[in-house]
């Protein structure tokens, strides 16, 4: 693998982020470190999508520009952002000069093609969605399904893009690539969807929408939402029609764009067809993830559910993102929705993290300590050839091959079900111990027997810290420590023996990784 390159969508900065919003850093961050442990050629791009009526009227309605509104709520983002250890490359605002000036040029291309005509028209328009809707998409009262508003009736000269242009070529791309839409059960609602496409309103009259990028040589018209957003993530890389910077050249197309469901249609069709009439190569995977609610319930200012990523933190004093990276991630399958809930979190990362894998290297170190001095003697490792107790070299040749395994979920974009692997290993791997009962083996005094048995735990541990280390940062940096085990080490890199023999550690230097979450502490709601 030379190059990996993926982006998140980039979130409207109407308010703060909540936990929805996390989620999906969450998964992208997750995926991004998998991938550098795979390649050394990572880039990783997220942002906020700052223009449009609906901040225009917030910012109106605040008494504040619109710029203001923006800065102020970008710096919402950014901070929940490192809040949750995202290490991205580039936060990308579409207000970023760089970013207006490329769009621009985008657009007089797009219109010198042909593939933007000027046209009259009325529609209505919903600024929750920031779209134009069909009169059948509506509910029965005529709202947006969406946001349950009446949309706008708008009569204005716009641009428009031939999307009808490009119906056939991404129809055949939907069906000769069937990864492209992932998860795959996605791939026939957008089918559906493309049957009935139009051509589609690229741009709003200045009278209307201000707080837009001008349309070049036509400062009446303002370029709309969508071809400002999609665009983001080429203009980040430098995207120039005439001289192809360095960083656009390595990086597209992309490897993998992760988006929420909701925005399948903008990400599967608008954005391809954009790409075609560019003449550019389509991303090679859109990963749809699902939505996340709150106690079952959908998440909503009238509900009063909205939560905040940084609020977990502080609820449950956590010292570092992990329990929740972990819980986020590991809550739905791969494009189905999940849901958050106090007590089941408090409950699956007690569960996993603390008393499972936490205790599991916990309990193996301080028997090292207490049996051989924190020394691992050469005759404690196995191979094929030579076990003492019977299972030591299958459960280190299981948790090696795991890593193939969780790979190949990654390589789907299934990251519950990649950590589920990992932590199917943490079990086998406490079941070993339970089986062979190390203090028993110490008591009878069969040594090297015992020996083995730790050492074994040992270097599966190295291998778990390295496989958990995309959702648990801060754990398996801690984990591999004790091991004196090197976590920016590649996967494929990995041996059945990463523990050197000779002075492991001293009982000073063991840590718990994790610690439970204090069930009093959770008790202070996490709901604002
Ligand atoms: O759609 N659960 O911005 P946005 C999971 N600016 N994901 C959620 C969620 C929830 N409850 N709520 C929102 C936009 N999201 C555009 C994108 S991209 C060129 C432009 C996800 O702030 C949502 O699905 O409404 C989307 O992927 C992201 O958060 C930003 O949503």
């Amino acid at each position: 693998m030379d190059k990996f390159y993926l982006t998140t969508a980039i979130d409207y900065v109407n308010g703060a982020p909540h936990i929805g919003h996390a989620y999906e850093k969450i998964l992208t961050d997750i995926i991004a470190r998998h991938f550098s442990q795979r390649t050394d050629n990572m880039y990783f791009l997220t942002g906020t999508d700052e223009h449009g009526i609906k901040i225009q009227k917030t910012a109106a309605a605040k008494g504040i520009t619109p710029k203001e509104l923006c800065d102020a709520n970008a710096q919402k983002f950014k901070d929940a952002w490192k809040a949750l250890d995202i290490n991205y490359n580039r936060f990308i605002r579409t207000t970023d000069e760089d970013h207006k000036k490329i769009v621009q040029k985008i657009f007089k291309k797009l219109v010198e093609n042909g593939d933007i005509y000027k046209h009259s028209y009325q529609g209505l328009y919903c600024s929750g969605c920031e779209c134009f809707l069909n009169e059948k998409d509506l509910t029965e009262d005529g709202l947006c399904p969406d946001h349950l508003k009446k949309p706008e009736v708008v009569s204005e000269e716009n641009y428009f893009f031939k999307l009808t242009k490009y119906k056939d070529a991404i129809i055949k791309h939907i069906k000769e690539n069937p990864d492209f839409i992932v998860p795959a059960f996605r791939a026939n609602e957008v089918l559906n969807q493309l049957e009935d496409i139009q051509d589609i309103s690229v741009s709003r009259a200045k009278s209307n929408v201000q707080w837009g990028i001008d349309v070049l040589d036509d400062p009446e018209q303002s370029i709309y939402v969508w071809i400002d957003a999609l665009s983001n993530y080429i203009t980040a890389l430098g995207y120039d029609d005439e001289n192809p910077s360095e960083m656009f050249k390595t990086y597209w197309p992309a490897d993998v764009q992760v988006i929420g469901k909701d925005i399948l249609k903008f990400h599967s069709i608008y954005w391809p067809a954009i790409l075609l009439a560019l003449g550019l190569p389509l991303p090679k995977h859109i990963y749809a993830h699902g939505w996340i609610t709150i106690d079952e319930s959908k998440m909503s200012k009238s509900l009063g559910n909205v939560i905040s990523p940084t609020a977990v933190l502080e609820a449950f004093n956590l010292e570092h993102p992990d329990a929740f990276r972990y819980y986020m991630a590991t809550s739905a399958p791969c494009g189905k929705d999940g849901n958050y809930s106090d007590d089941d979190f408090k409950e699956k990362v007690n569960a996993h993290l603390a008393n499972s894998m936490g205790n599991l290297l916990n309990r193996t170190l301080s028997m090292l300590v207490k049996y051989f001095d924190g020394e691992v003697k050469e005759e404690f490792f196995v191979n094929a050839e030579a076990e003492r107790i019977k299972g030591s070299y299958a459960l280190l040749k299981q948790a090696l091959g795991k890593i193939k395994v969780v790979e190949n979920h990654f390589n789907h974009f299934e990251i519950a079900e990649a950590a589920q692997e990992i932590i199917s290993i943490v079990d086998a791997a406490n079941k070993y111990v339970t089986d062979n009962a190390p203090w028993t083996l110490a008591k009878e005094e069969k040594m090297t027997e015992c020996g083995e048995v730790l050492t074994t735990v040992l270097n599966v541990m190295c291998i778990i810290s390295a496989l958990i280390y995309p959702y648990c940062p801060n754990i398996a940096a801690n984990m591999a420590k004790q091991l004196s085990f090197d976590i920016t080490k590649k996967l494929d890199d990995i041996t059945e023996c990463e523990i050197k023999a000779g002075k492991l550690i001293t009982k000073e230097e063991i840590h718990p990784v994790f610690l439970r979450v204090d069930s009093e502490l959770a008790d202070k709601s996490t709901k604002k």
